[in-house]
């Protein structure tokens, strides 16, 4: 079965467009083909750490892997481009989570999705709607619906994009 499926990416150490970019492309292989990517924003740090700002975006891909081997795959990618994970939403090279699964929603201890932060972040919302501005959530809730309650995030578009 192929199921579609939105990632986001998000960086704030070392070259972070080029990790994004580097990202897309190695992760384009066996069973995955990324087929779009939002463009690139800057945004504030969210959180309890004082760190530098991120580069974020979202990708829409299919594939037939499951949800756990998809989790897998992306933090194999992760680590190979350098993630350590010393702190808790700290400083990172690379950041890969599944944000929506189409028409599924699943928890259990190494995976919830739709991603459990997805509704509160300026830069997961905007970059999904980019791709489609109808998109909803598996309940039916559309996503337009949170921007409300984001919009004193601060984000910025870059002109260069993925
Ligand atoms: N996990 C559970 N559900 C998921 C999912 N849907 N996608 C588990 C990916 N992973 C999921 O993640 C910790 C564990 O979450 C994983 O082992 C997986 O089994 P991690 O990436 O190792 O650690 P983390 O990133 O520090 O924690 P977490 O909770 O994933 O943090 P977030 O949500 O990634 O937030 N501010 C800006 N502006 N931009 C950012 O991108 N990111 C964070 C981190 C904080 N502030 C930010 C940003
Ligand atoms: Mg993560």
């Amino acid at each position: 079965m192929i199921s579609t499926v939105y990632i986001g990416l998000g960086a704030n150490l070392g070259d972070a467009q080029a990790s994004l970019h580097h990202a897309l492309l190695s992760l384009n292989a066996d069973n995955l083909n990324i087929e779009c990517s939002s463009p690139w924003y800057r945004s504030s740090p969210l959180g309890p750490v004082i760190q530098d700002d991120f580069i974020n975006a979202v990708a829409r891909l299919t594939t037939s892997l499951s949800p756990l081997e998809l989790l897998d795959r992306l933090q194999a990618q992760e680590n190979l481009q350098g993630r350590r994970r010393d702190v808790h939403w700290g400083p990172r090279t690379l950041d890969l989570d599944i944000l929506i699964w189409q028409g599924m929603s699943m928890e259990s201890p190494r995976l919830t999705i739709p991603h459990p932060y997805l509704t509160q972040r300026a830069f997961v919302l905007l970059p999904l709607l980019d791709l489609d501005a109808d998109l909803c959530l598996p309940d039916g809730r559309r996503l337009d619906s949170f921007l409300d309650q984001v919009k004193d995030q601060h984000l910025y578009r870059l002109e260069t994009t993925s």
